[in-house]
Order: C-alpha cells, then sequence, then structure tokens
C-alpha cells in the first residue's frame, strides 16, 4: 500500500517536472538592448505557500499568479499586490526589510510592464539570479521554473506577452533543504529573493543563443556560434575589426556554425596588458557583441601556463556580499570596490567563493586583468546520492560555464568545497569534472580540499586529485590547527606532481580591536598568522597560488561571539564597512615583493 502510494507521488511529481517550462539561457544578454525591469517590485511574504492557491506547490486557481485585486463590495479577496509593500529588484530581501532579515522561504514579487511584441520577434525574460528556487509567472501562466541561486536564466514569453500592459509574478523560494547545492550548512548567508538584474530581451526569429571564441596553443582562433530558429545552413559571420577578422560560416543540422582562423597581429589578453577586443557576431537580422581577450591556460608538470609562461597566482577569496551596504553585492560600484582592494593588495588572481558571482565582477576582471577561480556550491555536506541534487549541480555548472565561457579572466572552474572523501561524494564530483571537460576543454579545473595533517605533514591523498588539473588545499594553521609560530615547522609534498593553491588561509580579527599577537581576534594576532604562513611557504616550491581567506569580513550564521562576530565571519582583510586591517598591509607588501 504505502508501496503503491510512493510510486503514485513519483509518477504524479515526474509529470509534473515534464509539464514545467524549463528555462533557457542565452549569453551576453548584458550586451543586448533590453528592457530592465530592475527598481520597485511588490511583494507578499508566504511562509504558509497560500499564495499557490492550492494545497499543493503547484498553481491553483485563486493563486497569486492570477494578480487579482481587491474591489471593495467584489469578490472575496484575500491579497492584492497593489497594495502590498515593494522591495528593491536587484536586490535580496534580507538586507532590505529588518523583519526579513531571518527569513527562508517562499516570497512573492509583482510587477507590471508596458510591452510592444514586434513581429517576427521572440520574447525572453532574463533573470540574473534568483535564490534559490523560482517559478515564474506572466500573465498568470507559468513561463518557468528554475533551480540554482547564483546563475542567469531566461524564459521565454513569446507567447503569452500581449501588446500593452502586463504583469509577471515570480514565486522565489530560498527555503534550505536537503537535496538543494548548497544544502542545509553553509558559512553565508542565504539572502532570498531576485539578487541580480531582471529585464526583458528581445531577439530577432533566427538568433544567436550561444557564441565562444578562444586562443589556441597553435595561435589559432577558433571557436563557435549556435543559432536557434533558422535552418541548417544559415550563415553566420565573425567580425574583430581590430584584428581584420572577417569570418563567415554555415550552420549544422544542430543550428552550430564552427570558426577556426588564425588572426595576425594579435595582443593577447594577460594581467599585465588585458586586451580586449570588440567581437560581433551575426545571423540574419541578430547582431551580438562582445569584449573578448585572447589567452592559452594550461598545466604543465606542476606548472600554470598563462600564454606559454609560468605563472604565480596572488590571489584572495571574495565572498558575493556588497561592501559598507551590506547584502548581496549587485552593481557596478560592489564589483569596483571589491576588486579594487584586490588590485590594492597586488593581487592578480581573485577566488570568488563558493557560487557564481555577479557577471560585473567577470566582466570588470577581464578589464583589469585579474584571473578568476569561479566555483559552483557544491560545498561541504552534500546529498551525495540524490539524482535530484546531481541535476542541480549539473544545472548550475553548465550556467555558469555557458555565462563565462567568453570571459579571458576566468582560467579555472571549481567543482567543489571542502567535501569529505566518501565513494559516493567522488562518483558526483567526477561526473561534473567529466561534464565541465566536455562543455569547456579550454580551461582548468580544480576543486578546494580540507587539508588533512599527519603530524606536521600534509597528507595529500583525496582520490578526486588526480582527476583534476590543479588542487586547492585549504588550511588554517594558526587558527583552527595549532598556534600560528607552528606553520613554518609543516611539511608539504606534491605527490601528483600538480600545481599547488593554496586556495583558504587566515584567521580572524575584529577590525579596530588591537592588543598582544598571541590573542585571537587582534589585527595583531591575524598579521601574525599571514606571517608566518608566508615562512610556511618558502618551504613549498611546488605552490603556484595563493588565495587568503578572506578579503571583506561577511555575514556567517554561526559567528555569533558578541562585541567581535556578531554575526560576521571576521576573517576579512578589510571590514564590512571597508577599515583596512593590519593583515591588509602585511599581504600587501608579501604581493609586491612577489610581483618583483
Ligand atoms: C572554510 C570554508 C569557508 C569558511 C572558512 C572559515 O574552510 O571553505 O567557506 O568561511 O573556512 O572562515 O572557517
Amino acid at each position: 500500500m504505502r508501496t503503491a502510494a510512493v510510486f503514485t507521488a513519483l509518477f504524479l511529481s515526474t509529470l509534473i517536472a515534464l509539464a514545467e517550462p524549463h528555462s533557457t539561457l542565452l549569453v551576453d544578454v548584458d550586451h543586448r538592448p533590453a528592457m530592465s525591469l530592475d527598481g520597485p517590485w511588490h511583494y507578499i511574504v508566504d511562509p504558509y505557500r497560500g499564495g499557490w492557491g492550492s494545497n499543493t506547490d503547484e498553481p491553483g486557481p485563486h493563486g497569486y499568479a492570477a494578480n487579482t485585486h481587491y474591489v471593495p463590495g467584489g469578490p472575496l479577496q484575500e491579497y492584492d499586490f497593489a497594495k502590498a509593500p515593494v522591495l528593491e529588484v536587484p536586490g535580496d530581501w534580507n538586507s532590505q526589510r529588518e523583519n526579513l532579515f531571518y527569513y527562508e522561504g517562499l516570497l512573492w514579487y509583482q510587477r507590471d510592464f508596458t510591452y510592444h511584441p514586434k513581429p517576427h520577434t521572440h520574447t525572453f525574460l532574463h533573470i540574473g539570479a534568483a535564490n534559490y528556487a523560482a517559478h515564474v509567472f506572466v500573465n498568470d501562466t507559468l513561463v518557468c521554473s528554475h533551480e540554482g541561486g547564483f546563475t542567469p536564466f531566461d524564459c521565454e514569453i513569446s507567447s503569452v506577452v500581449k501588446d500593452g500592459p502586463n504583469f509577471v509574478v515570480i514565486a522565489v523560494d530560498n527555503q534550505r533543504e536537503v537535496e538543494r547545492v548548497p544544502t542545509l550548512k553553509s558559512d553565508w548567508w542565504n539572502y532570498g529573493g531576485l539578487t541580480r538584474d531582471v529585464s526583458v530581451v528581445e531577439v530577432p526569429d533566427t538568433f544567436i543563443d550561444d557564441a565562444v571564441l578562444h586562443l589556441t596553443n597553435t595561435g589559432e582562433i577558433e571557436g563557435f556560434v549556435h543559432v536557434t530558429g533558422g535552418a541548417a545552413g544559415a550563415r553566420v559571420s565573425v567580425r574583430i575589426a581590430d584584428l581584420h577578422v572577417d569570418q563567415n560560416a554555415v550552420t549544422d543540422e544542430h543550428g552550430r556554425a564552427k570558426f577556426t582562423f588564425h588572426p595576425s597581429g594579435l595582443e593577447v589578453w594577460s594581467p599585465e596588458h588585458p586586451r580586449l577586443y570588440k567581437v560581433e557576431y551575426a545571423v540574419g537580422e541578430d547582431r551580438l557583441q562582445d569584449d573578448v581577450g585572447f589567452r592559452t591556460i594550461e598545466v604543465k608538470g606542476d606548472e600554470i601556463l598563462l600564454n606559454g609562461k609560468s605563472i604565480f597566482l596572488r590571489g584572495v577569496n571574495i565572498q558575493g556580499e556588497a561592501p559598507i551596504r551590506g547584502g548581496r553585492a549587485y552593481s557596478e560600484a560592489d564589483a569596483e570596490t571589491l576588486l579594487g582592494w584586490a588590485n590594492e593588495l597586488h593581487c592578480n588572481f581573485v577566488r570568488l567563493a563558493h557560487y557564481p558571482h555577479d557577471e560585473r565582477m567577470t566582466r570588470l576582471a577581464d578589464k583589469m586583468g585579474i584571473l578568476v577561480w569561479s566555483e559552483i556550491p557544491v560545498y561541504w555536506a552534500i546529498d551525495w546520492t540524490n539524482p535530484r541534487t546531481l541535476d542541480a549541480a549539473k544545472q548550475q555548472l553548465h550556467e555558469m560555464i555557458r555565462r563565462d565561457q567568453d570571459k579571458a579572466s576566468v582560467i579555472l572552474w571549481s567543482m567543489s568545497n571542502e567535501t569529505q572523501p566518501k565513494p559516493e561524494r567522488t562518483v558526483f564530483i567526477k561526473k561534473l569534472i567529466t561534464q565541465a571537460r566536455e562543455e569547456d576543454p579550454t580551461r582548468l579545473i580544480t576543486s578546494a580540499f580540507v587539508t588533512r595533517f599527519h603530524d606536521k605533514t600534509a597528507v595529500l591523498d583525496d582520490p578526486l586529485a588526480a582527476d583534476l588539473d590543479v588542487l586547492g588545499y585549504n588550511q588554517y594553521i594558526g587558527w583552527y590547527t595549532d598556534k600560528p609560530q607552528a606553520a613554518p615547522e609543516y611539511k608539504w609534498e606534491d605527490p601528483l606532481h600538480k600545481p599547488v593553491i593554496m586556495s583558504e588561509f587566515g584567521g580572524g580579527a575584529k577590525a579596530g580591536m588591537h592588543g598582544a599577537a598571541t590573542e585571537p581576534f587582534t589585527e595583531e594576532y591575524e598579521a601574525e598568522i599571514y606571517k608566518q604562513q608566508f615562512l610556511m611557504f618558502k618551504n613549498m616550491p611546488f605552490l603556484r597560488g595563493l588565495a587568503a581567506w578572506v578579503l571583506m569580513d561577511f555575514r556567517a550564521p554561526t559567528r555569533l561571539l558578541p562585541g567581535i562576530q556578531d554575526g560576521y565571519n571576521r576573517k576579512g582583510l578589510v571590514s564590512n564597512k571597508g577599515e583596512k586591517k593590519q593583515a591588509f598591509f602585511v599581504l600587501q607588501d608579501y604581493y609586491a615583493q612577489k610581483q618583483k
């Protein structure tokens, strides 16, 4: 009986999943003309999930998606967006309303927009990020559902959008759940909402939804353009005026047109010379522009070669949190401040932890010449054997790659952070590695491990390591492990002869708290950790990069020491209010020396 009920439920949920319209993802939407839907959206907080209008989480006849209005004396009506308060989009809800600070669950957004569809076009609603699950309705029709809180998606609305007034309702749900990615626990705030830009994008009937070009080790530029809505044989062109490139190719039966050409006089992209070229793609009426840098990245033995030359990555970790203002980072100013500090530190590298950050970060990194490690939130314990969890991770990986495959700054795709080496975890992450290599064979694959120590020797025995190009080691000698002064006694080996990045190290300090270098949480203590770590790094000839933990203090749910942490992870080199701590200058000096 029970089994039958479980089967029925499974069958029904599969049917519902099949019936749900899926999102797609257009590349370079930030470079297409679009109608912004940023600004105030009405919202209804819905912890009891009444907005579905049914007893399940499926749209029912009296759900909020219908966006009906209260009329005095009219039919019974128990909500009205038009009279509800507003939240700014982009923006998480937690940092905008005190009473939503701890809120996790379902919240409904609504806004009106006027639109005039043109013949022979497709219209999409582009959502930069919605944490975590989103169901999108236009004029009371479900247009798509999406999972994953840090990557963009597009919902086609061509068949439901009308000439004149329209409305969009988005149900966003950031409930932490075992099967989600990330899962129940993380060391960052679970900011909910429409945390990045929302816009309406119009494209011709035949349009480019994917395009990428990259430099090969033999000096060719190769890549492809993918066209939707056209018959095979559509003529696609690629122009790079500054390189006198004007190439044509035709699409195959899968809508793909491939390109290979030899550019003459190419200036390669590098941190010292972040040259970007204007690339113009065209098919039929569709035009897409991108700013692209051309460089190569590869591994040779234990070295990382950028444009064929060995490079040392002077880096820092960054959480996607807004300086000063707090909450999720989303603006140009946020990106400029964060990467500006990295630049002041003489960094040539940042690890964007632990999830894909706003696209403005990778665009700006391209312009500034800062190399990037980009990661999906496969963090700590994940529901390794659950196929839905694997699907969620794969989807986020796919969307991360697709969005940033054109960014020269991004050199490393990271599959995970600090996962315990159980067999089921290794199977799970290996599937992600296979996918990443298929979708983007041009970049290096990494993961950050928790370092295990045997006495004072680091043990590098994670079975995943064999499948990675670059190994990331997180260690907190001087903070969670041992005293800072013990660091130089630690021994490190590189049994696999692969490039190693110390992907996290550091300790906490409250800005302005001074005292002995032996007293945790003083600026002196944090600075001392850095000095001792640098001594240890001297004994690691195979070390190819560093990413200090972390650029700025950030909100963390379990960092509760009153008067010191107050809900923040205090391992920042800069406080969340922008005050630089002593460790900032210690690292700055060290990187200045390394740069020479
Ligand atoms: C780690 C995690 C990072 C934490 C950090 C800490 O190992 O990767 O997400 O925030 O340590 O401060 O403990």
